[in-house]
């Protein structure tokens, strides 16, 4: 009778962690289109086509193309000479465009909001989500949340036009990293029919020593399409400090 009792438990627990899943998708997709662009994406469609990628396939099985289908199911169009990239500098960047219009990450838009923060993945021949036993970023290549990191990355900046900018940290021995994502997928995907200039807005604090004239910063010159304008602004993390907790000073006095 145990026996029986432990299979029903695991079957329930499992149906719940799949289901809380899909929930917390599907109510953050609700919410963001209730926020900022009602009308135009179908959560529900949306959700099949995220769950057909990875769902009963091995964990570290799951190749970027899978999230092909999911890219081309949200309807999303962000502003020219507004996107932001950033590498180690995650926390900081979303505490500057939380509270801002004039700066979009790929998490401020649908599809990287959808997903931000989540771990997921299935098992071979299973028809469930997991969110727990699942492969970490480096633990194998094909993972089903690297993959979609990588492909919405790879959306995100191959659709980039105009002036984009990269928030890069200041504070490490090499703020710009050829296999980041940033370095090995964004950087490469820029249109150069399309973006005109990237930035890097290296925040810096006062005791660091790194500056635009780092050496990884001329690996990222020589990755980026030469018709691709390059600068690299140094800016004081007490100013980006003082954005964040004032979302009233206009960007342009940020950054
Ligand atoms: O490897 P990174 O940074 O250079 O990747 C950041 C780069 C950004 O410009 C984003 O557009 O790639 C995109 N991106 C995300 O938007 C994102 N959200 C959450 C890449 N990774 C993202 N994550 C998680 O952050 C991801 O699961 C992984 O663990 C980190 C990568 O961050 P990083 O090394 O600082």
């Amino acid at each position: 009778l145990a026996v029986v009792f432990g299979v029903i438990a695991a079957a329930k627990n499992s149906a719940n962690s799949s289901d809380s899943f899909k929930n917390v998708v599907i109510n953050r997709c609700e919410t963001y289109l209730k926020e900022n662009m009602p009308g135009k994406n179908d959560c529900k469609k949306i959700w099949g086509a995220f769950e057909q990628a990875y769902i009963g396939r091995d964990p570290c099985d799951v190749p970027p193309e899978v999230y092909d289908p999911l890219i081309s199911s949200v309807k999303q169009d962000v502003a020219c000479n507004t996107m932001l990239f950033w590498s180690k500098t995650k926390t900081m960047v979303h505490a500057f465009t939380d509270n801002r219009d004039c700066m979009i990450t790929l998490e401020d838009t649908l599809l990287g909001f959808l997903f931000d923060g989540l771990t997921w993945c299935s098992r071979n021949e299973s028809k469930e989500t997991f969110t727990t036993d699942c492969p970490s970023w480096s633990d194998c290549q094909n993972n089903p949340v690297r993959s979609f990191w990588i492909k919405a990355s790879l959306n995100f900046a191959s659709t980039a036009c105009g002036n984009v900018s990269a928030m890069l940290n200041g504070s490490l021995e090499a703020p710009f990293s050829s296999t980041s994502v940033f370095g090995s997928v964004e950087v490469k995907n820029l249109d150069p029919d399309k973006v005109d200039g990237l930035t890097v807005l290296l925040v810096t604090k006062d005791t660091d020593t790194t500056t635009c004239n780092h050496s990884s910063f001329h690996n990222l010159q020589s990755i980026l399409d030469t018709k691709i304008a390059y600068n690299c602004r140094e800016v004081p993390y007490s100013t980006v400090e003082v954005c964040i907790s004032d979302p009233e000073i206009p960007c342009s006095d940020c950054l």
